[in-house]
């Protein structure tokens, strides 16, 4: 599959697009092994839920295994996020959300490029996120859901206390996030989850603006989000896992002007160069690096 006209267009409109079963799933299997296999360790930025077992999100940028190499150079998600950018991308992210059968929790609405922006210091937009979708999800279990349009909005000033929802997102102090590795209690989450009446204003008038849609598909499927799109997930309700890797890509151009960020090379991907396509299919263990 590749990108059309119509999810160009779309994506200009939205701030999202698409594509559904873009990659087969015995790529997506070889993804979920080793998606499995280091979120079963203690890895610097695994964070957990609220119960202290339930992996929510492993962050796992500084990336060192031939199979996410191989996931990160992936030739759709590479070329569609040159496309889509105008140029040629680096990884500044990669993380898998995971959300466990009727236990993965919410996340609050937010943007990725105003923590980016604040953190890294990113000068522009000109990064977006492809949701690869480890399992099918359904509309029980947790998609995904953003504001369609929302991108054109800008950096949406939604008040400081809303980023108490985002437990588990980079906005968090990497250093804390690095230091603790979520050992949070419940009283924490309890205080993070609550918003005064200016969120909630905002969050009214724009989605009375733009609605929300939601991330639904089959396993394989790929949602290209910019970075300002609005988006935000419920709670796991369905017995099944839902788990998703996000490969945020920023344009070459588009570097904090310090060259690179500061943060942990976990969060904050530190090989700025032009990511060059992976030529072959992800389960080929045979072939190397082109
Ligand atoms: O898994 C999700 O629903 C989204 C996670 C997310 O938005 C984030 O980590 O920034």
């Amino acid at each position: 599959m590749s990108l059309t006209n119509e999810m160009l267009r779309r994506f200009e409109c939205d701030g999202l697009v698409t594509m559904p079963c873009a990659i087969p799933v015995p790529e997506i299997e070889a993804v979920v092994a080793e998606y499995e296999r280091l979120a079963s360790q203690d890895q610097p930025a695994r964070i957990l839920e609220r119960d202290g077992r339930t992996v929510r999100t492993l962050y796992y940028t500084r990336v060192d295994n031939e199979v996410l190499v191989r996931l990160v150079r992936h030739p759709l998600l590479v070329a569609t996020a040159q496309t889509l950018l105008g140029g040629d991308v680096y990884l500044h992210q990669l993380k898998f959300s995971g959300k466990k059968g009727l236990a993965g929790e919410p996340f609050g609405w937010h943007q990725d490029f105003t923590i980016w922006h604040r953190k890294d210091q990113l000068p522009a937009p000109r990064i977006l996120s492809a949701a690869v979708f480890l399992d099918d999800i359904g509309v029980a279990s947790a998609p995904m859901l953003f504001v369609p349009g929302s991108h054109h909005e800008g950096m949406i000033d939604l008040p400081m206390n809303s980023k108490l929802t985002l437990y588990g997102t980079d906005e968090e102090p990497a250093e804390r996030l690095l230091a603790e590795r979520a050992q949070r209690t419940f009283r924490q989450m309890t205080q993070l989850a609550y918003s005064g009446r200016a969120y909630d204003d905002i969050m009214l008038e724009l989605v009375q603006r733009h609605g929300i849609e939601a991330g639904t598909g089959l396993r394989g499927t790929v949602v290209f989000f910019h970075g300002n799109t609005l988006h935000a997930s419920g709670s796991n309700l369905s017995p099944f896992s839902r788990r998703l890797a996000i490969l945020s890509y920023n344009h070459v151009d588009n570097l904090s002007p310090a060259g690179q960020s500061e943060r942990d090379a976990i969060l904050a991907g530190r090989d700025t160069r032009p990511l060059k396509p992976w030529g072959a299919a992800l389960v080929d263990a045979n072939s190397t690096p082109r």
